[in-house]
């Protein structure tokens, strides 16, 4: 196996369609001949991290416990993508710190972590409301929901930036989300 691992990390609102981009990287990840994983927020939330609610410190230990695992997969050569919502700065910067800098990673020639950020407005994210959290957040009856009363820190310094909706984010009539391919060039 001729792979060195790496992290993708993709941030973003609730409905910015971060499962979607990092599933439809996974699967041309696997048809050019690379090993991947996806490690997504809300499928570890069943099992890794089913004890974590959302207060802040408890995302932030999601986030950093998705971190170190990412970090394991990384270290053992596969190209692991995380998607999670990840809406803290600091926390995001520590994942950075467990990792070397993307910048360094033919130089090192061992893992990185790349940030993607998808860059959705909260209005088309609440638009989409594909599991209708944010309806039911509007509501009151789901409190600190990420975009309506708990905040989402957009990146300063991510390596791929998924630009708004209108640009590079095709919604299909299934409300299905896809970001076109040209985001995956590269
Ligand atoms: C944000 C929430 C919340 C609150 C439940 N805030 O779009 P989804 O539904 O399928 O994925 C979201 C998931 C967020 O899990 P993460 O592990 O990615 O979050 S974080 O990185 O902030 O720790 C959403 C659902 O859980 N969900 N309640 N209050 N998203």
């Amino acid at each position: 196996l001729n792979q060195k691992g790496c992290v993708v990390w993709i941030t973003g609102l609730s409905g910015s369609g971060k499962s979607t981009l990092a599933c439809s990287l996974s699967r041309e990840l696997y048809s050019r001949g690379k090993l991947s994983y996806v490690l997504d927020g809300d499928n570890l939330r069943h099992g890794l991290n089913k004890d974590l609610g959302f207060k802040a410190e408890e995302r932030t230990e999601n986030i950093r416990r998705t971190g170190e695992v990412a970090k394991l997969f990384a270290d053992a050569g596969l190209i692991c993508v995380a998607s999670l919502i990840s809406p803290y700065r600091r926390d995001r910067d520590t994942c950075r710190s467990m990792l070397p800098d993307a910048n360094f990673i033919e130089a090192r020639h061992h893992e990185a972590i790349l940030i993607v950020f998808m860059n959705m407005p909260l209005e088309l994210c609440e638009l989409r409301d594909p599991k209708g959290l944010y309806k039911l957040a509007r509501a009151g009856k789901i409190k600190g929901f990420t975009g309506i009363d708990d905040p989402y820190e957009p990146p300063l310094n991510c390596e791929v930036h998924v630009p708004e909706a209108s640009k590079a984010i095709e919604i299909k009539q299934d409300g299905d989300v896809c970001p076109t391919p040209t985001v995956m060039a590269g």
